[in-house]
C-alpha cells in the first residue's frame, strides 16, 4: 500500500488526544420542551435520575411512585452537549467520536448533521467525524425514541414471541432486560447515554483494543504470551510492548505496523509465570503491559498505554465420576478444582448511571467478606462496567458471564442476528481482559422456558441452523455466540445456556442448574434440599423482607408500614410473592403476630435457614478428585436493583439480611457441618401416624488446599433446660484437602434436642468453626421463654460477646448506630459457649439490642 506523506519534516505529528463529553441538557422531544441543564457534571446521565433531579417527577423508588412515573418510558427525550474542538485537535489527520454505549434507540447529531443510528445497548460505536467536526463549539444532540413502541411495532410486522417477566416486546430489544420489570424489579423503561462518550483525535496512529492472551501451559511452568491490538495508522510505525512481571521483571518485545488499519499482534513466551489465583486458593498477581507506538523516524513516543494481565490456566470440568452417573461440573484454576460458593449478580440500580465505581467495589468487597468466589452476571442485566470486573480481578472472585438474553423466546431473524454478533464482538473484547472472566453462558433459562412450551428442541439435532424451527435463538446459543468466543477469547469455556446439560435442564446429573423446587414448582420444603442438588447449581433462593431500617425509608407513610399493605404489595414483584413467602414462614417459624418487625425478622430467619440448608447439602458434595458430585452453588440473589422484598442477600440500601451472615458461615473456607436425617418408622400405614426417628452426621467442609488436624467436640442439649444430654469427641483427626471429610454418622437425637459442633486446630487449640443444629420444622420446637434464656450480651468497642444458660436460635443484635458493622449475625448460641461477634465502628456505650427465636 503506498503510504501518504503526510508530515514534512518539520512538522510534528499531533499525539494521541481524548477528550470526555460532559455537561448535557436534555428536554421531552414530543412536547417541544425547553432545554434543561443537568444539576451534574458527569459524562454519562439518563432521563429519570435527570428528571428527579429536577424536580419534575416523585423519587421512582419510594412508596407507589413506580406506578406514576411510567409516561416516561413512552416519551420521546432529547440530550444534548457542546463540544469545543481545539485548534491542535481540529489539526489531527483522525477525529473520532467513540460511544461505549447508548441507551437504546438513538440518532446521534453533530451539527445538524445525522451521524449515528443506535438501536443496540451494547454496541460501542467509533464514528469518524473529520468534516463535521468545527473548531470551537460543536453541538452534540440525541434523540432516543421509546423502546416499549418499537418493540412493539416490530411485534406487528414480525410477530409476537413470549416470555416471561417484563412485556413480551422485550425479546426484540436489545435494552436491559429488567428495565421492563422482573419479579424482583420495577419497569423503568429508562434512557440516554449511560455510558462515556469521547473525542479521539490523533494523527499517526491510534492504537487500541489491547489485549494479553496469555496461554498457560499445562505444567504451570510456561505463558505464551500474545499481546494484540488494533492500529489506525496514517504512516508506518512501530509498536512495542513492555511486559513486566508482578516482581518488576520486564520484557520487551516489538514490530513494525504498515500504515492502514490492521490488527497486529506480539508473542513471547515467559518461563515459570507468575499466576493469578481465586480467593482462598493463592494471590490475585499482575503483570504490567505497556503498548506504546513510536515513530519509525526518530522512536518519539506518539501514543503510549498501559493494561494488565491476570494469568491464569482455566479448565471447566465435565467428566465422568466415580460411583455416580453423569459428569461433573466444576471450575478449575491452575490445575486445582475450585469449590464454588457464590452468588448471582443483578444490575445494582435501576438507574445505572446513578452508580459510582465504588459502588461495584463496595458489592465485590461484601460478597469476598462473605467467603463468597463466584459471581453470576445474570442475563437480563448487562455486561456489567469496567469497574466491576476490575474490581473482581483485584479480589481473586470469578465471574461467570451470561450474554444479555433471559427467560424468552428470542427472535432469529438475519438483522437480530447481525446486531447480536457485533454486540458480543464488542463486548467480548471489552471483558476478555478480566482474568476473573471463567465462563460465557449464552443464555439465562431459554432452554428452560422452551420445554416449558414445548418448543422444537431435540438435543439430537445438531444440524447448526435452526432459524426455521419455534426455537430459532438456538441458532444463536449454540452457533454464533460460541463463534465469538472461540475467535475472541479461546481461553475461556462456552456453556449454551443456564441451565443447560444432561437429558433436559432439569437433569442434576450433567452440567448446571436452577433449583427452583424450592420457592416456585412445587414449593418442597426445604429441608428437602439434601435431594435436590446437582452438579453445579447455578440458582437457588429464598425470599425475605429488608431489614425495618431500609423499609422505614421506601415506605414513607407510617400507616402503610404494614406486612400486607399496597406499598408492600408494589414492592413485592414476585408471582404469587407474598402466598409463597407466607407459606415458607408459617411452614417453619412460629409467628408471635404479624407485626411488621416480627414478619421481617420471621422472613429473614426462615431465609437464612434455607439458604443454610441448600448450601449445606450442596458443599458436602464435593468429595475430592472423581467424586465433584457438586462443584458449588451460586445464591440467587446477591444484591437489588431498587428497595423491594427478593431473594437478595444485601438490599438496595446495602443492608445486610441475616442470610448474608448464614452464607458467609457456611462459605468460610474451613466449617465443620452438621446435617438431621429424619427416616419413618414403617409402623403404622396412616403418613401422619408414622413416628420418626432422626439421626445427625457430622463432616468437615474444607475449600483449602492443605489438609488440617482437628479436634471435635459435639454436643447434644436439651433445649427446654440446657441440660448436656451426650457429648461426642474426636482429637487429633484429619480433614482432607479440598474436600468434605465425615466425621460422625448417625448420632441419635429427638425433637428436644439441638446440637452444637465446635472443631479446633489440634495443635493450637484455635477456634476453627461452630456448626449447629436443630429439630426441623423450627414451628415445632418448645422453646424456653425468654426470662428463662439468660442471654447476656456484653459490649465492647467493636465488639460483642454473648452467653446464655439455654440454647439460642437465631440471635440477631443491632443497634441504632449506623456505622457498625457485624461480622456475623442471626448467630445460636448455646451454654457454656462465648460468642464473639466483631462490630466495627460499634462503641461500648452504644446500645445493642437483641432479638432471638421463641
Ligand atoms: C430465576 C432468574 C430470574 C428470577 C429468579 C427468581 O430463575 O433467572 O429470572 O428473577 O429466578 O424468580
Amino acid at each position: 500500500m503506498a503510504v501518504i506523506e503526510l508530515y514534512p519534516q518539520e512538522k510534528k505529528p499531533h499525539p494521541f488526544t481524548s477528550q470526555t463529553l460532559s455537561g448535557w441538557q436534555w428536554r421531552q422531544l414530543d412536547k417541544g420542551d425547553d432545554w434543561t441543564p443537568c444539576t451534574h457534571k458527569k459524562p454519562t446521565t439518563e432521563i429519570y435520575t435527570d428528571l428527579l433531579d429536577a424536580g419534575r417527577i416523585p423519587d421512582p423508588f419510594l412508596d407507589e411512585n413506580e406506578k406514576l412515573v411510567q409516561w416516561v418510558g413512552a416519551a420521546e427525550w432529547e440530550y444534548a452537549c457542546t463540544l469545543t474542538a481545539t485548534a491542535a485537535e481540529m489539526a489531527a489527520v483522525r477525529q473520532v467520536l467513540v460511544f461505549d454505549g447508548l441507551d437504546t434507540f438513538a440518532t446521534v447529531y453533530l451539527n445538524d448533521t445525522a451521524i449515528l443510528e443506535s438501536d443496540n445497548m451494547f454496541h460501542i460505536h467509533r464514528v469518524d467525524v473529520v468534516g463535521r467536526l468545527r473548531e470551537g463549539d460543536n453541538t452534540l444532540r440525541i434523540v432516543f425514541k421509546g423502546a416499549l413502541v418499537a418493540g412493539q411495532n416490530m411485534e406487528k410486522t414480525l410477530g409476537k414471541l413470549t416470555c416471561f417477566n417484563g412485556d413480551s416486546s422485550r425479546v426484540y430489544i436489545r435494552k436491559a432486560q429488567y428495565h421492563y420489570g422482573w419479579d424482583w424489579g420495577p419497569t423503568f423503561l429508562t434512557c440516554g447515554p449511560y455510558r462515556e462518550i469521547r473525542l479521539e483525535t490523533y494523527d499517526v496512529v491510534a492504537v487500541w483494543d489491547v489485549f494479553t492472551d496469555a496461554v498457560v501451559l499445562e505444567g504451570l511452568q510456561q505463558a505464551d504470551l500474545t499481546v494484540s491490538f488494533t492500529v489506525d495508522a496514517s504512516k508506518d510505525v512501530v509498536v512495542q510492548a513492555t511486559i513486566t512481571s508482578p516482581d518488576g521483571k520486564a520484557v520487551q518485545l516489538s514490530t513494525k505496523v504498515k500504515a492502514g488499519s490492521t490488527e497486529a499482534s506480539l508473542s513471547t513466551k515467559i518461563d515459570q509465570p507468575q499466576l493469578w489465583y481465586p480467593l482462598h486458593h493463592g494471590p490475585q498477581v499482575f503483570y504490567n503491559v505497556k503498548v506504546e507506538v513510536l515513530s519509525v523516524d526518530d522512536t518519539s513516543v506518539l501514543q503510549s498505554t498501559s493494561t494488565r494481565v491476570g494469568m491464569r490456566r482455566l479448565r471447566l470440568v465435565q467428566e465422568p465420576l466415580l460411583d455416580a452417573p453423569g459428569t461433573s461440573f466444576y471450575f478449575e484454576v491452575n490445575n486445582q478444582a475450585v469449590y464454588i460458593n457464590g452468588s448471582n449478580w443483578i444490575p445494582r440500580h435501576s438507574f445505572l448511571t446513578a452508580l459510582t465505581e465504588d459502588d461495584y467495589r463496595q458489592s465485590v468487597d461484601e460478597c469476598v467478606a462473605s467467603h463468597q468466589n463466584m459471581l453470576r452476571v445474570w442475563g437480563g442485566g448487562l455486561y456489567e462496567h469496567d469497574s466491576f470486573y476490575q474490581a473482581c480481578d483485584d479480589k481473586g472472585v470469578l465471574v461467570w458471564q451470561d450474554f444479555m438474553f433471559a427467560c424468552g423466546v428470542y427472535p432469529c431473524h438475519p438483522a437480530f442476528v447481525k446486531s447480536v454478533t457485533r454486540e458480543a464482538c464488542d463486548q467480548v473484547r471489552r471483558l476478555r481482559r478480566f482474568c476473573s472472566v471463567v465462563l460465557w453462558a449464552g443464555n439465562n433459562e431459554d432452554y428452560q422456558v422452551a420445554e416449558n412450551l414445548k418448543l422444537d428442541w431435540d438435543p439430537a439435532d445438531d444440524s447448526g441452523d435452526w432459524t426455521k424451527t419455534n426455537f430459532p435463538a438456538r441458532t444463536l446459543y449454540e452457533r454464533h455466540l460460541p463463534a465469538v468466543i472461540q475467535d475472541l477469547c479461546p481461553q475461556v469455556p462456552y456453556h449454551p445456556g443456564s441451565p443447560w446439560g444432561g437429558v433436559n435442564t432439569e437433569d442434576p446429573t450433567m452440567g448446571d442448574i436452577h433449583q427452583w423446587s424450592v420457592w416456585h414448582g412445587t414449593l418442597e420444603p426445604y429441608q428437602r434440599w439434601p435431594e435436590l442438588t446437582g452438579r453445579f447449581v447455578s440458582e437457588f433462593g429464598m425470599m425475605s423482607l429488608p431489614p425495618r431500617r431500609s423499609v422505614d425509608k421506601y415506605v414513607t407513610d407510617p400507616a402503610q408500614r404494614y406486612p400486607q399493605s399496597a406499598v408492600m404489595d408494589l414492592h413485592n414483584k414476585a408471582e404469587g410473592g407474598e402466598r409463597r413467602l407466607t407459606s415458607y414462614i408459617v411452614e417453619n417459624v412460629r409467628l408471635r403476630s404479624l407485626d411488621l418487625n416480627d414478619w421481617i425478622y420471621a422472613s429473614q430467619l426462615m431465609q437464612a435457614e434455607c439458604l443454610g440448608a441448600a448450601i449445606r447439602a450442596c458443599r458436602r458434595q464435593w468429595k475430592g478428585r472423581r467424586r465433584e458430585y457438586c462443584g458449588g452453588q451460586l445464591v440467587w440473589q446477591i444484591n437489588d436493583c431498587w428497595p423491594v422484598a427478593s431473594w437478595a442477600l444485601i438490599d438496595f440500601y446495602g443492608e445486610r439480611k441475616l442470610a448474608y451472615y448464614a452464607v458467609k458461615r457456611q462459605s468460610a473456607p474451613l466449617i465443620v457441618d452438621i446435617g438431621r436425617t429424619y427416616t419413618a418408622v414403617e409402623s403404622n400405614t396412616l403418613e401422619a401416624l408414622k413416628e420418626k426417628r432422626a439421626h445427625v452426621d457430622v463432616w468437615a467442609a474444607n475449600s483449602g488446599l492443605s489438609q488440617d488436624v482437628v479436634d471435635l467436640t459435639v454436643t447434644l442439649f436439651d433445649i427446654q433446660t440446657g441440660g448436656v444430654v451426650r457429648t461426642e469427641s474426636l482429637t487429633r483427626t484429619t480433614v482432607g484437602a479440598n474436600k468434605t471429610t465425615e466425621l460422625l454418622h448417625g448420632l441419635a437425637v429427638d425433637d428436644k434436642t439441638a446440637v452444637q459442633a465446635i472443631m479446633r486446630d489440634s495443635s493450637t487449640g484455635e477456634l476453627l468453626s461452630r456448626a449447629s443444629d436443630w429439630p426441623q420444622p423450627l414451628k415445632h420446637i418448645a422453646m424456653a421463654s425468654p426470662e428463662d434464656s439468660g442471654v447476656q450480651v456484653t459490649v465492647h468497642d467493636g465488639r460483642v460477646d454473648i452467653t446464655s444458660k439455654l440454647p439460642i436460635k437465631g440471635l440477631e443484635v443491632s443497634t441504632s448506630n449506623e456505622s457498625v458493622i457485624w461480622s456475623d449475625n442471626g448467630v445460636d448460641i448455646f451454654p457454656s459457649d462465648v460468642y464473639s461477634i466483631d462490630a466495627t465502628g460499634l462503641s461500648k456505650t452504644d446500645t445493642v439490642d437483641v432479638r432471638y427465636y421463641g
